[in-house]
C-alpha cells in the first residue's frame, strides 16, 4: 500500500524538522515519523499546523504514507540509528524506493550501505546536508551522492529546498556528487575545511587584539571592512556581529568576552584529518585546527603552564623587539597584514582540501567534478564565500588543476600577500602568540614551492639505520650504502 505523500522524513530534531518545513514550502505533501512520537504531534500542532504533513507514528504507517517510488529520508542521529532504520525500513519497502541519509555520516559507512540497500533492491543516496538549522529551512547545501538511478527522482525537490547562487539567484547548491560515500566525503571535506577557515579568523582575532591592541569596537569595523572584500564569507560577516553583541546575562560588556576558550567538536574535522593521513596528502590545516581545539580543551593544564612558563618578553634582545615593534607599531599596516596573512592561509587551506578530494576521487574512483563541488558550497553552507566561485572558475578552465595555487588568480593573489603574511606570522613568533594556522598555510606553501627539501638527508637516515634504501639525482636505480664504511677518516 502507498499513499499520496511525495516525500518522507524521519528524524525530527533540528535539522530533520527544519527541512521537512523547507520541502513542504515547495509544494510538497511530506510524511513525517520520530522514534520519540510526540515530536511528531507536536509538529503537527505547532510549526506544521494547517500544511500539508501527514504524521505517522509507526515506521509502517509512515512507509504506507508515501507515494512510490518513495523518497524516505533520515535525519537522526549519525552511527548505528541510521543502520537500526536501514533494516527496519528494507521490509517495509518496495523495489525502486529510495533511502536517503542526510546525515553527517563517515563516508565508508555510506559506502558500505549503498551496496547493503542496493542488494535489497531499493536505492540508496548519502547527502552531505549543511547549513544548521536556518539552512535547513531556507536553504541548505546538498551534496548527493549513492546510487545514480535515484537522482532523476529527488533532483527537482531536492534543487526546489537548496540554497540558490548566481547573478539572478537560480543556480541550486545542489547536484549529483557521485558514487556511494562520494557526497559524505565532499560535505566532510567542507566541514574540515570550516575548521580551517574559523582557526585562521581565530587567530586573526588574537593577533589584532593582543598584538594590534583592538577593542572589540574595532574589530567590528575591520571586519566590516574584510567583509566587503576579497574575504568575504558567511563566516567573516557572523564574526563581525559577535563582536558588537553585548552580554545577555546582565553583565558589562561584550558577550565574546566572557566565554570560556574551550573548543568543542563533533570529529568531523578529525575524520578528515585521519583520512588524509592515510591517503598521505598534507591537509595541515585541518590538522591544525583539530590540534589547536584539544589545546583550547587543556585548559586547566594551560591555566597551570601560564603560572610557570615564560614567553620572549624578557628574552627578546634589542634588535628581535624593535624588529616585533616595526611589524606591530603601524596600527592599520598591522590590520592589512593580518588581513593578507588570513587571505593568503585561506587559499592554502581550500588548495589542500581540493588535493584531497582529487586523491580521495582517484583512489574510489568517484570522477568528482572539483568545480562543481565549489559551487555546491557558494550558498546555503557555513564556508559559503564569494571566493568559491573563483575556485569554481580555476576548475571550470582546468578540470585537472593540479593545486589550486597555481590557478593564475591564486597565484598572483599568494604573491601579493605574501609580505604581509610572513610579517605577521614573524611578529606572532618574536611575540609568543601562536598562529599555528597560519604558520602551518606558510610552511606548506614554502615547502610546495620548493624544488628541493631536505629529505635527501632524512632518506640517508632511513637507509642508515633501516637499510630502507634511496634513490639518487643523478643515476636510475635503487641504492643502499653501507654508510659507516663510507665515513671520513679523521
Ligand atoms: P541529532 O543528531 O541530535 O539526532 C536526533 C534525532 O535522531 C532525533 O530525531 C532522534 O529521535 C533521532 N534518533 C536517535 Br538520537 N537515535 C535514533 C534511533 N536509534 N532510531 C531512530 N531515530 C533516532 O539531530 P540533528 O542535530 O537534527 O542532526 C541530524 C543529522 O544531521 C545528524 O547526523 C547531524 O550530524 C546532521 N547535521 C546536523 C547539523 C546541525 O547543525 N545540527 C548540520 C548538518 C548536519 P528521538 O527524538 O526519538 O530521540
Amino acid at each position: 500500500m502507498s499513499g499520496d505523500c511525495d516525500f518522507g522524513l524521519i528524524g525530527l530534531a533540528v535539522m530533520g524538522e527544519n527541512l521537512a518545513l523547507n520541502v513542504e514550502s515547495r509544494g510538497y505533501k511530506v510524511a513525517v515519523y520520530n522514534r520519540t512520537t510526540s515530536k511528531v504531534d507536536e509538529l503537527l500542532a505547532g510549526r506544521a499546523k494547517g500544511k500539508n504533513f501527514v504524521g505517522t507514528h509507526t515506521l509502517e504507517e509512515f512507509v504506507a504514507a508515501v507515494a512510490r517510488p518513495r523518497k524516505l529520508m533520515m535525519l537522526v542521529k549519525a552511527g548505528p540509528a541510521v543502520d537500526a532504520l536501514i533494516d527496519s525500513l528494507i521490509p517495509l519497502c518496495d523495489e525502486g524506493d529510495i533511502l536517503i541519509d542526510g546525515g553527517n555520516t563517515y563516508y565508508v559507512d555510506t559506502e558500505e550501505r549503498t551496496k547493503r540497500v542496493e542488494a535489497a533492491g531499493l536505492l540508496y543516496v548519502g547527502a552531505g546536508v549543511s547549513g544548521g538549522e536556518e539552512g535547513a529551512l531556507k536553504g541548505p547545501s546538498l551534496m548527493p551522492g549513492g546510487t545514480e538511478a535515484a537522482w532523476p527522482h529527488i533532483k527537482d525537490m531536492f534543487q526546489a529546498i537548496a540554497a540558490k547562487v548566481g547573478p539572478n539567484d537560480d543556480i541550486p547548491c545542489c547536484e549529483w556528487v557521485g558514487p556511494r560515500g562520494a557526497g559524505h566525503y565532499v560535505k566532510m571535506v567542507h566541514n574540515g575545511i570550516e575548521y580551517g577557515d574559523m582557526q585562521l579568523i581565530c587567530e586573526a582575532y588574537q593577533l589584532l587584539h593582543e598584538l594590534g591592541g583592538l577593542s572589540n569596537e574595532e574589530l567590528y569595523d575591520v571586519f566590516a571592512k574584510w567583509n566587503e572584500g576579497v574575504l568575504q564569507s558567511y563566516l567573516i560577516e557572523i564574526t563581525r556581529d559577535i563582536f558588537s553583541a553585548k552580554d545577555d546575562q546582565g553583565g558589562d560588556g561584550y558577550l565574546v568576552d566572557k566565554i570560556l576558550d574551550v573548543a568543542g567538536a563533533k570529529g568531523t574535522g578529525k575524520w578528515m584529518s585521519q583520512l588524509a593521513l592515510d591517503l598521505g596528502v598534507p591537509s595541515t590545516l585541518v590538522t591544525t585546527a583539530v590540534f589547536a581545539r584539544g589545546l583550547s580543551a587543556q585548559k586547566e593544564a594551560r591555566t597551570r603552564a601560564s603560572k610557570t612558563l615564560n614567553g620572549p618578553s624578557d628574552s627578546l634582545n634589542p634588535e628581535m623587539s624593535a624588529l616585533a615593534k616595526k611589524l606591530t607599531g603601524d596600527k592599520q599596516a598591522f590590520i592589512d597584514a593580518v588581513h593578507d596573512a588570513l587571505y593568503a592561509s585561506k587559499i592554502v587551506s581550500y588548495a589542500q582540501g581540493f588535493v584531497q578530494l582529487q586523491a580521495a576521487s582517484a583512489e574510489h574512483d568517484w570522477k568528482l567534478d572539483y568545480g562543481q563541488a565549489a559551487l555546491l558550497w557558494r550558498g546555503g553552507c557555513i564556508i559559503r564565500a564569494q571566493f568559491l566561485d573563483r575556485i569554481k572558475e580555476a576548475f571550470g578552465e582546468q578540470p585537472d588543476l593540479e593545486n589550486l595555487l597555481l590557478y593564475p588568480y591564486f597565484e598572483e593573489a599568494v604573491e601579493n600577500a605574501q609580505a604581509g603574511w610572513r610579517a605577521v606570522v614573524s611578529a606572532a613568533s618574536l611575540l609568543g602568540i601562536p598562529v599555528p594556522a597560519f604558520s602551518a598555510a606558510l610552511n606548506y606553501f614554502d615547502g610546495y614551492r620548493l624544488e628541493r627539501l631536505p629529505a635527501n638527508l632524512l632518506q640517508a637516515q632511513r637507509d642508515y639505520f633501516g637499510a630502507h634504501t634511496y634513490q639518487r639525482v643523478d643515476r636510475e636505480g635503487t641504492f643502499h650504502s653501507e654508510w659507516l664504511d663510507l665515513r671520513k677518516q679523521p
